[in-house]
């Protein structure tokens, strides 16, 4: 009785699911045949009552009538999953043109600054670094500009809240603090120099930013002059400008040096005519520089007048400004790609 029972459930499970054209009636099908309140459910849930000989026969056929209708249904599944597969969606046109990948690039002062260290490598010269958040000491103490200097003023800065307030801190104004801090630690003979970032309270115009880029160099021996200046200098522009620049070197103060000077080049902008770039003089001002005073060799410990050197801080914009003939300091850090992108 049981027996023909599993083989009818058997036989309309086979025959229903051969039909099915969809997986929603496949699976339909698959609720009503081995669903838990299915006919053939209920029977191997019966199985438990029935006795020895009886159950193991009805259990084997209802097991191999259930693996029947399993099979069925997994290969109607499969080739309704096939016929529904929808290979028009799935084309790859391979001669479609691909996404242009696009990656990013240095930005123009680090490209200028990575220059920069490249020439006066090859020239000898070690590169040393120092904090952007500097101690009023190293800033301008040291550097022999005393607290009621009027030479302070000229580089009004941003002064931080001492926490100790026995020493005042400031966003370095110059690279010069690094003079100090590389003296500090070594001995003559020696030429280094100190690119980084730093900060004045300005007002900002075509020439000036309140957050800039100097780059400092030192070179202390026994017998360095301004003509040792001059020919680095020289040697320098032509290497960085691969062109001849017209340099002027006039008379300037800094408490740090003596003598000292402003350094002038040619503007590359307007060839020396007259533009924004340079304020209409022709020509910009690059750094100021000069032979080391004396006060600044005591402040690190070193005896006065047993060495002698010569030291200069210049404008990283304003370089990249005459390499590159933008007439705008403030482009750099205006965040606007449509100039970072034209490097
Ligand atoms: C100084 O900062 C001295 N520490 C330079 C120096 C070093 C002199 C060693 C002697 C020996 P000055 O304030 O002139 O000097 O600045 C040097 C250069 O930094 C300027 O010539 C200019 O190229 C650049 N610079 C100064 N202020 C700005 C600014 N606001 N924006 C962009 N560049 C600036």
């Amino acid at each position: 009785m049981l027996n023909e029972k599993i083989a009818k459930i058997k036989e309309d499970a086979l025959a229903e699911i051969s039909l099915a054209e969809s997986l929603e009636v496949a699976t339909e099908l698959r609720i009503k045949y081995l669903g838990r309140k299915s006919d053939f459910v209920s029977i191997l849930k019966g199985l438990k009552d029935l006795e020895g000989e009886e159950r193991k026969n009805v259990g084997q056929l209802a097991n191999v009538a259930k693996i029947e209708i399993e099979n069925a249904f997994s290969n109607k599944e499969k080739e309704l999953k096939e016929k529904s597969f929808d290979f028009a969606a799935e084309k790859i046109d391979v001669t479609m043109p691909a996404k242009k990948m696009t990656s990013g690039h240095l930005h123009p002062l680090s490209r200028i600054q990575y220059e920069i260290e490249d020439i006066f490598t090859s020239m000898g010269f070690e590169i040393a670094d120092g904090p952007e958040v500097e101690t009023e000491f190293y800033n301008f103490d040291a550097l022999n500009i005393p607290k009621d200097h009027p030479a302070r003023d000229m580089q009004d800065t941003f002064w931080l809240k001492d926490e100790d307030k026995n020493e005042k801190v400031v966003m370095r104004t110059q690279t010069s603090d690094v003079q100090i801090r590389y003296m500090e630690k070594h001995t003559p003979p020696f030429r280094i120099i100190a690119p980084g970032r730093v900060f004045r309270r300005e007002s900002t115009d075509t020439t000036h930013d309140h957050t800039f880029h100097q780059f400092e160099a030192l070179m202390v021996g026994d017998d360095i002059t301004v003509g040792n200046l001059k020919f680095m200098a020289q040697q320098f522009f032509s290497k960085f400008f691969k062109t001849d620049v017209e340099i002027r070197l006039r008379p300037s103060y800094f408490p740090f040096t003596e003598p000292s000077f402003e350094f002038d080049i040619n503007c590359l902008v307007c060839g020396g005519k007259g533009c924004s770039s340079c304020k209409w003089a022709g020509w910009l001002e690059l750094g100021g520089a000069g032979i080391v005073n004396q006060n600044v060799f005591e402040a690190v410990g070193y005896p006065r007048n047993k060495y002698k050197g010569f030291a200069w801080g210049f404008g990283l914009e304003r370089l990249a400004m005459m390499k590159y003939k933008i007439d705008d300091v403030r482009l750099f850090h205006s965040g606007d790609l449509r100039f970072i992108k034209q490097f």
